[in-house]
C-alpha cells in the first residue's frame, strides 16, 4: 500500500509545524492568532468570501507556507525531486533583482484542485546567484564552502530514489521519508564560516551570508493563511509581536484578490563560529513570522491592472521601513485601488479574475454565462490564489533582511538558467487557474443543461 503524494505531503506540512513551534515560539501565538480570526470570520456565516465549502475551507486550519533559499543548482535539483514525492511541483518564476535581492525563485506547490483541497502546503524556494558577489575572492570562497556541504541526508536520499523507482511510498517509508526531509529544513546554530568570512558575506549582501554560512537551507518562516489579515495583525500588535508597519500587496477590499501579507521582524539569533576547535558566540536574525491572506486569483488582464495600478502607487510612495508613512501609503493605495472592481460579478463578467462554477436554484439554461448567472441557475466562487508576488515577496525579504536601502542595480536573473539548474521547467501559473476554470464552467453547463434535457 502506497501513501498518496498528498498524504505525505500533509504530514510532512504537520512535521514542519512542529519542528517549527518548538525553533521559533512565536510562531505558535500566531496560529493561535489567526484560528481565532479564522473561526470569527467562518461563524459569522455570511460568507462575504464566497468560499466554497468543504473545498476551500476544511483546508485552511492544517494551510501552510515556508521559504527556504538554496546555495546551488544541484541543492535545487535534489529538492525538487524531494518535493516532487510529496506532490509539489515547481510553478512560477520570481525575478527578485530588481529589488536588488540576489536570487531568483518559484514556489513548490500542488497543482490539481484535488490536491489543493487536500492539503495546499507550498514552499517558497530561491536559489542564490553567486555571480552578484563582485568580489572575485570573497565569490570563491563562497562556492567552496557551499560544494563542501551536504544538505540532504542519505535516507531522504536514498527515500526519494526508492519513491521515483516504485512510483510512492509505503506508509512506513513515509513516515521515514518525513523525518529525514526535516533534517534539512532544522536550523543549526553553528555556523560553517569563521567570524571574519560571515562579516565579509554580510557586506557582500545579508542574504549571501544567511545562505552561505550554514549547514543546510533552515526554514525561514512558516506561514498560516488567515481569512481577515486586518484583524489578525491588529492581534499581532495587541500581543507586543513586532509586526511590519503595513500589509504588503492589495489594500483591504469587499472582494479580496492575490495575497496581502505582513510578517513581524527577524529574529535576533545567537550563532556559533568555528575558532581553533572551540566557538565563538555572534548573531544573526534568520528567521521572521508572516502571515497571509488569499483571495481571488487574477488573469492575465487582472494581473496586468494589478500591477500597474500597483506601480502608479509606488511611483509616488514607497512604503518607510520604520512605519512612518504607513498611514499615508495605505491612503493611497485605497486611492488608486478604487480603480479595480469590487463586486465578484464585475471581476468575472470582465475578465479579471478566475472562477469556479456551481448549479443554483435558478431554472435557465443554455451557455451564456452572465444571463445563467443573473438567473442563478448558476453561481460562481473565487478560484483561490496559490502563488505569490514578486513586490510582495521584496518587501518581506528586505523587511526581514534589516531594511537597509539598497541602490545598486543588479544583472537581471535568468528563467532559462533557473530551470536548467531545477532540471525542468516551472509550470505557467496561469495556465492551471485557466484549465481549472475551464473545467469547472464544463461540469456545470453540462450537469445544468443535461438535468434540463
Ligand atoms: C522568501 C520571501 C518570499 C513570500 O511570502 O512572499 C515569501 C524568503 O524570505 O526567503 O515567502
Ligand atoms: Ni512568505
Amino acid at each position: 500500500m502506497t501513501l498518496s503524494p498528498s498524504q505525505i505531503r500533509a504530514e510532512f506540512s504537520a512535521a514542519m509545524s512542529e519542528m517549527y513551534r518548538t525553533e521559533v515560539p512565536a510562531y505558535g501565538t500566531l496560529v493561535e492568532i489567526v484560528e481565532d480570526v479564522n473561526a470569527a470570520v467562518l461563524e459569522r456565516d455570511d460568507n462575504a468570501l464566497a468560499l466554497t465549502p468543504g473545498e476551500d475551507t476544511n483546508r485552511i486550519s492544517a494551510e501552510r507556507h515556508g521559504a527556504i533559499r538554496l546555495g546551488t543548482p544541484e541543492e535545487l535539483a535534489m529538492m525538487g525531486r524531494v518535493f516532487a514525492v510529496m506532490g509539489m511541483e515547481p510553478v512560477g518564476y520570481y525575478d527578485l533583482s530588481v529589488a536588488s535581492v540576489p536570487v531568483h525563485s518559484t514556489a513548490f506547490r500542488p497543482i490539481g484542485r484535488d490536491a489543493l483541497a487536500e492539503n495546499p502546503f507550498r514552499v517558497f524556494t530561491s536559489l542564490l546567484r553567486l555571480e552578484l558577489i563582485a568580489d572575485e575572492t570573497l565569490r570563491d570562497k563562497a562556492a567552496a564552502t557551499l560544494a563542501r556541504r551536504r544538505i540532504f541526508t542519505e535516507g531522504a536520499i536514498a527515500l526519494t530514489e526508492k519513491a521515483e523507482a516504485d512510483g510512492g511510498l509505503s506508509a512506513e517509508d513515509a513516515k521515514r521519508f518525513v523525518g529525514e526531509v526535516l533534517e534539512t529544513f532544522r536550523w543549526h546554530p553553528e555556523a560553517c564560516v569563521d567570524d571574519a568570512t560571515f562579516e565579509d558575506l554580510i557586506s557582500a549582501h545579508r542574504l549571501i551570508a544567511d545562505v552561505v554560512s550554514f549547514k543546510g537551507p533552515h526554514i525561514n518562516h512558516l506561514t498560516p493563511r488567515t481569512l481577515d489579515i486586518d484583524a489578525a495583525q491588529a492581534e499581532m500588535v495587541a500581543q507586543g509581536l513586532p509586526a511590519k508597519a503595513i500589509v504588503e500587496g492589495p489594500p483591504r477590499r469587499a472582494c479580496p484578490i492575490l495575497l496581502r501579507q505582513t510578517a513581524f521582524k527577524a529574529l535576533n539569533e545567537a550563532i556559533r563560529f568555528p575558532v581553533d576547535g572551540g566557538w565563538q558566540e555572534g548573531q544573526h536574525t534568520a528567521r521572521f513570522g508572516e502571515i497571509e491572506q488569499r483571495g481571488v486569483a487574477l488573469t492575465p488582464k487582472g494581473r496586468a491592472l494589478y500591477d500597474s495600478l500597483l506601480a502608479v502607487v509606488r511611483a509616488d510612495i514607497l512604503p518607510a521601513a520604520d512605519g512612518s508613512n504607513a498611514e499615508e501609503y495605505v491612503a493611497k493605495l485605497e486611492e488608486v485601488f478604487a480603480a479595480f472592481p469590487d463586486s465578484w460579478r464585475a471581476l468575472h463578467d470582465q475578465g479579471l479574475a478566475y472562477f469556479k462554477y456551481g448549479i443554483g436554484q435558478g431554472a435557465a439554461t443554455g451557455d451564456d454565462l452572465p444571463s445563467l448567472l443573473d438567473a442563478g441557475a448558476l453561481t460562481i466562487s473565487p478560484i483561490i490564489y496559490e502563488d505569490f508576488l514578486p513586490v510582495s515577496a521584496a518587501g518581506i525579504f528586505q523587511s526581514n533582511l534589516g531594511d537597509e536601502a539598497r541602490s545598486d542595480s543588479q544583472a537581471a536573473s535568468s528563467r532559462a538558467e533557473f530551470e536548467a539548474a531545477l532540471g525542468k521547467p516551472v509550470t505557467d501559473e496561469f495556465a492551471l487557474y485557466e484549465a481549472m476554470q475551464a473545467a469547472s464552467c464544463a461540469a456545470a453547463l453540462e450537469q445544468l443543461n443535461a438535468s434540463a434535457a
